[in-house]
């Protein structure tokens, strides 16, 4: 490891703005708030923290639809502000990542008003426009991530642009090299104010397929996605501007194989660190994220086991549980019942002890849980009230919408971070954007720091722990176990020895097989959650790792 790879011994805390910390009661979290729980990030121990967009947008998805990428929004506060955030940060020897959502722009910033004005306006080539289809259709088949088409009619010029996201979120046309070099501009802005990385929105979208065909699984998938020039691109950003940087960069990739991320991530291409795989999040549901179904934790092992060895030598992994798009993982793969502690270690414990650099999203170090919220009025996020909307009139039940929107709705991890048990979590002194999670009294940060079996110290410990023990940096995955359907086990191995991580996933007392008990036999224990660990099987949640 070469001391620019200084991410590959990092752990990231995800920070989304709007639900943090609210300092002038306006009900939205916002940058001085971050500053004044930044001794609280540093206590925990990770050593970057990555921004959800505090630029200038209308707000239509939460500031990935970006009006102005050299602005802060009036919401969060002052570029003053930020410049003030990454002084703090660094002054605690934590570094700023910012987020870099450049497949698509706001339908309010001024290209985009620029290029709907007319066909031969000098921005029309930033934004892809086409014609409709001569029976009248829109130019393809293809849908929005958030519903309905992924193409609207502009009525000024009779063409169609296209939207992968919302209607207020036009895509970017990135065989444009104008475009591109005004989005390397931008990005050099953010680096010389001594920012130190991004995070890349959907970067695997930046190239199309040029043929724009009509998709076959109906949603145009995967003409959208890692498209013929999506490489050269990253390459080009690289040469242009990241290289001549000290930063790290992690590419948000729906779609995008362990095949792509060796060649996404493999330093001698010269494009991304790592990036952010969606498969091990898609195994809890049939096709449409919403017809969702109980894990099936076999599969979830092989997931794991095929990314953790395709990477290893070639590329690097990002590790997720977590972040603001995904349900709180201890009420999806743990229990958020009477395990909720418990569980949450375990899983904290799965995924820090694999290879790659771990992603924390705030709350998930206190075990923060799912909401269920009574009514949809309590609801903000666009997907989910537009996925309500579409599959109400398919026919779908009240009841089972709500369901799904329990399960797997993105504000499940929006709701506000609970610091205290005053009113809103101590979150704001306002009205909240949207409503907190009405277990803030038993489950918030300051309990957490008060109790040393807290999951918060758990975390901490964990992080410690990854840079005490190379091992976890560089070993090698081995998975154990195969085919239980409870326990999920493996080893981390390189010439000095190995560490044999036990998890179960499961609420009932398990056995370990007889092999991996005797490797583990009077072993010592480098973390566990279970007080009486090293026996002959697994306690509910257990989660143990070994030193062999
Ligand atoms: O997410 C990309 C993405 O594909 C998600 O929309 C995902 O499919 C969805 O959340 C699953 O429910 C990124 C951002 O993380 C997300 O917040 C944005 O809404 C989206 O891009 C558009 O910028
Ligand atoms: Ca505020």
């Amino acid at each position: 490891m070469n001391k620019h790879e200084w991410w590959k011994k990092s752990v990231v805390y995800q920070i989304y703005p709007k639900s943090f910390n609210d300092t002038n009661r306006d009900g939205i979290g916002d940058i001085p708030g971050i500053i004044e729980k930044l001794d609280y990030l540093k206590e925990l121990g990770v050593d970057v923290l990555w921004l959800s967009p505090v630029y200038d947008s209308p707000q239509e998805d939460n500031g990935y639809d970006i009006r102005n990428y050299r602005q802060v929004d009036d919401l969060f506060g002052r570029m003053e502000d930020l410049e003030k955030l990454l002084e703090e940060a660094h002054k605690r020897d934590m570094k700023l990542v910012m987020d870099l959502v450049v497949n698509h722009t706001s339908d309010e910033h001024p290209w985009f008003v620029e290029s709907s004005k007319s066909k031969d306006n000098p921005y029309r080539d930033y934004y892809i426009w086409k014609e409709g289809k001569e029976n009248g259709e829109p130019p393809t088949n293809w849908t929005s991530v958030f519903g309905g088409p992924a193409w609207e009619y502009d009525e000024t010029t009779g063409h169609y642009y296209l939207h992968i996201f919302a209607k207020k979120q036009p895509d970017l046309n990135w065989e444009n090299p104008k475009l591109r070099e005004d989005i390397y501009d931008m990005m050099k802005f953010w680096l010389d104010k001594g920012m130190d990385g991004f995070r890349m929105d959907v970067i695997n979208f930046i190239s199309k397929d040029p043929e724009y065909p009509d998709g076959e699984n109906g949603d145009g998938s995967p003409y959208f996605m890692n498209g013929p020039r999506v490489h050269e691109f990253l390459q080009e950003m690289n040469q242009e501007v990241l290289s001549n940087y000290d930063v790290m960069t992690v590419g948000e990739m729906p779609g995008a194989s362990p095949e792509d991320a060796k060649r996404y991530t493999n330093p001698e291409n010269e494009e991304l660190n790592m990036i952010f795989t969606f498969e091990h999040m898609d195994l809890d549901s049939n096709g449409d994220k919403w017809n969702w179904t109980n894990l099936d934790l076999v599969r979830l092992k092989e997931n794991f086991e095929k990314w953790q060895t395709a990477l290893h030598g070639v590329g690097w992994n990002s590790l997720y549980w977590n972040n603001h798009d995904q349900p709180r993982i201890v009420s999806r793969f743990g229990d958020d019942g009477e395990y909720r502690v418990k569980s949450a270690k375990m899983l904290a414990i799965c995924l820090h002890m694999m290879q790659g650099t771990p992603y924390i999203y705030q709350g998930e170090e206190l075990g923060m849980t799912n909401v269920h919220f009574e009514t949809l009025e309590e609801y903000r996020n666009i997907e989910l009230l537009n996925m309500y909307k579409e599959k109400k009139e398919q026919g779908w039940s009240h009841e089972d919408l709500m369901k799904a929107i329990y399960v797997k709705g993105r504000d499940n991890a929006r709701t506000p971070m609970q610091w205290n048990d005053s009113e809103n979590g101590g979150f704001t002194d306002g009205t909240p954007w949207i409503q907190a999670n009405p277990n803030y009294n038993e489950i918030n940060a300051e309990q957490a720091l008060a109790d040393e079996n807290s999951v918060f110290y758990f975390y901490q410990q964990l992080i410690r722990l990854r840079k005490e023990i190379d091992l976890i940096t560089d070993g090698r995955f081995e998975l154990l176990m195969r085919e239980d359907p409870n326990v999920f086990a493996y080893k981390r191995v390189d010439d000095e020895g190995s560490l044999l991580v036990v998890c179960n996933f499961s609420s009932e007392e398990v056995a370990i097989d007889e092999e991996v008990l005797k490797e583990i036999q009077g072993k010592p224990i480098v973390i566990t959650n279970e007080a009486e660990a090293n026996r002959d099987g697994l306690a509910s949640y257990e989660g143990t790792v070994y030193r062999i």
